[in-house]
């Protein structure tokens, strides 16, 4: 049984959205075409109250970019993004969701930043998807969305870890690229976890 991770295809992370990846909206026609031929479809939601401390401006005297300490996390400051209640907070208005069987919020705590869709930073809570999928009797996901270097590569790390058969379709992911080698950097990182990469077109064919 094969799931298809959609991570975080949310207005924000699309061009002229509060954290935009570049060419982010290039995801969607691969999501869209990847649930076509996997058997059960999830999507994660990037979801932060107003007052999230991942945001700069939660911070005096902090700018988008910092790295400071919460929690004895490394947190990189954001500008504010998907805050629940607003337009950026939701799915792409483009984005197939009749087949997404559950959508699974992160983020929500206002004190620590998710960026897998299975645990906060930290690893101290779960978000509900591990057993989801356990229980649906899946064993093999398929993961695409935004960003790469971030919510996708700790999306694919954890479930790599809770023994899933993992696959990351690379065209079906943009980066942040905070530096420019980001992208190619999560990608190594993957590959050495055993992460499978592919391109959608090897994945649909
Ligand atoms: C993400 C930064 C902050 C992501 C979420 O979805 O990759 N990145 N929040
Ligand atoms: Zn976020």
């Amino acid at each position: 049984m094969e799931a298809l991770i959609l991570v975080d295809i949310q207005h924000d992370f699309l061009p002229g959205g509060a954290l935009a990846v570049a060419d982010g909206d290039a995801v969607i026609s691969v999501a869209n075409q990847l649930q076509l031929h996997l058997d059960l479809v999830v999507a994660t939601q990037d979801f932060h109250p107003a007052n999230h401390l991942s945001f700069a401006a939660n911070h005096s005297g902090k700018q988008i970019g910092d790295v400071i300490q919460l929690n004895g996390l490394n947190q990189v400051l954001w500008p504010n993004h998907c805050v629940q209640g607003t337009a950026g907070a939701e799915f792409a208005d483009s984005l197939q969701m009749e087949r997404v069987a559950k959508i699974f919020p992160k983020g929500t705590d206002p004190e620590i930043d998710s960026y897998s869709g299975f645990y906060d930073n930290g690893h101290r809570k779960a978000t509900g998807l591990g057993d989801y999928l356990k229980e649906k009797g899946v064993n093999r996901v398929v993961i695409v969305g935004l960003a790469t270097d971030y919510c996708v590569k700790f999306t694919a790390l954890d479930a790599k870890e809770l023994g899933f058969d993992t696959t990351v379709v690379r065209d079906g992911t943009r980066a942040v690229n905070l530096q420019p080698q980001d992208f190619d950097k999560a990608l190594e990182e993957m590959t050495a976890a055993g992460i499978k990469i592919v391109s959608a077109e090897e994945k649909l064919s």
